[in-house]
């Protein structure tokens, strides 16, 4: 089958995270996040892996860019560590932190890729979380002085600015199951994150607008579509509540001024007058990450999914059908601004052999997952990138460094690279891309 064709000025790049790869957790000046509390506190993650080294971007990250320019990428998703550039959160500037994401910046242009910033992928300062965190609503306006420094210091190089990346997983997997920093398992504390992350972006943005950052602003949110299993009334009902907590409690704040209702769905924040004003300030551009899809059984036990592409090493279905009718979906039901798919890939259990990885897995995948994208701007969605998460291997979380989503294969032990096979389809995918456009 011949490629599908996306536009001749689309941004093809990978995805990062600072506490997911920088590693020189105590260097420069940087203060401890939540996620450095968090990982060293025993049993929190799998074997007590933590950030401390990662993959050692902080020192490598000129080899890293010439990978990626190697790879014939013409851009990259990074986000900034705000306690690596506001140790406590608020007050002091780190001088060596901000120099950092500076020469950071300054080092992909010089490689021809395009930097997109994001501001907050989840290493909140642990000082702020010691005054209630994202639970308390002074941390959005400690967010909105952040911003606007960072705004103003990288708008004029950087091609988009992010505020939150997935803001569901901050509020959910870090104040409802526990599974993230804090660690918080209140339910009704996590609706009132989701509230104050959704607040701090809407006057992240009004004001670095106010400002004069030039660079495009929007926001990251982690969406799948919600399949029922049957087209039963109860399965279509729990269908309903789930893409509701998933999705629309992002959109339609964002997007229609208000929190979805669903039948089952009861815990709401507390609101303050005029907040849904803050929230829904334009966006330049709206950041998609899809993985896979929600499937819900109200069956018991639930009917399973029939994971006709298999599953990930996370266990998550492939199906990239998926991203086509999220992003179909949602253009249907909002009034859109331009998308980038700012993460999407897979975890899979690669090993390197002779200097190889054959990850054949991952190839199907996002050929699956760019595919599924063509066919959605066939159908009209703007979307003017993919970003594939990520560029190495890295620290994954609660799920420590067990579990491999890179392009690029990385041992901890001597942080040495190795380019996957995925690593060259993807250069090829995209060099063909280029060709056909004459370029
Ligand atoms: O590694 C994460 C990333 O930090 C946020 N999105 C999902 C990825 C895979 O779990």
């Amino acid at each position: 089958m011949t490629d599908p064709r996306f536009p001749s000025d689309f941004h093809w790049g990978v995805a990062t995270s600072s506490y997911q790869i920088e590693g020189a957790a105590a260097e420069d000046g940087r203060g401890p996040s939540i996620w450095d509390t968090f990982a060293h506190t025993p049993g929190k993650t799998v074997n007590g892996d933590h950030g401390d080294v990662a993959c050692d971007h902080y020192h490598r990250y000129p080899q890293d860019f010439d990978l990626i320019a190697g790879l014939g990428l013409n851009a990259y998703r990074f986000s900034i560590a705000w306690p690596r550039v506001q140790p406590q959160g608020k007050g002091a500037w780190n001088a060596k932190g901000l120099a950092f994401y500076d020469r950071l910046v300054d080092a992909l242009l010089e490689r021809g890729i395009t930097p997109h910033a994001t501001l907050y992928h989840w290493d909140l300062p642990q000082a702020l979380q010691d005054e209630g965190g994202w639970l308390n609503r002074d941390t959005a306006l400690r967010f909105t002085d952040y911003a606007v420094t960072m705004g103003v210091r990288l708008g004029d190089r950087v091609a988009a600015i992010c505020t939150h990346n997935e803001p569901w997983c901050t509020a959910h997997l870090g104040h409802h199951s526990g599974k993230f920093a804090p660690g918080l398992k209140d339910p009704q504390a996590a609706v009132q994150v989701a509230h104050h992350l959704l607040l701090s972006h809407g006057l992240a943005l009004q004001a670095m607008r106010a400002a004069g950052v030039k660079a495009p602003l929007g926001i990251v949110l982690n969406q799948s579509p919600a399949v029922p299993a049957t087209d039963r009334a109860t399965d279509l009902a729990l269908a309903e509540r789930e893409y509701a907590l998933f999705v629309r409690w992002f959109m339609d704040p964002l997007f229609l001024k208000r929190y979805p209702t669903a039948s089952g769905v009861h815990l709401y924040p507390q609101v303050r007058e005029n907040d849904f004003d803050a929230i829904a300030q334009p966006l330049d551009f709206l950041g998609i990450n899809y993985y896979t899809r929600i499937w819900v059984s109200s069956e018991e036990p639930p009917r399973p999914a029939p994971r006709m592409d298999g599953v990930t090493d996370m266990g998550w279905e492939v199906y990239p059908q998926g991203l086509a009718d999220l992003l179909t979906g949602i253009h249907r039901e909002y009034k859109l601004p331009p998308i980038y798919i700012t993460e999407n890939g897979m975890a899979n259990a690669d090993t390197l052999v002779e200097g190889k990885v054959h990850d054949a897995q991952r190839i199907a995948y996002l050929k699956g997952h760019l595919e599924a994208l063509s066919r959605a701007i066939a159908a009209g969605v703007d979307v003017r990138g993919f970003f594939y998460w990520s560029l190495l291997d890295n620290y994954e979380w609660d799920s420590g460094y067990d579990k491999r989503f890179g392009l690029v294969h990385v041992d901890y032990a001597t942080q040495q690279r190795t380019l996957k096979d995925s690593a060259h389809w993807y250069r090829e995918f995209v060099a063909r891309q280029r060709a056909a456009h004459g370029a």
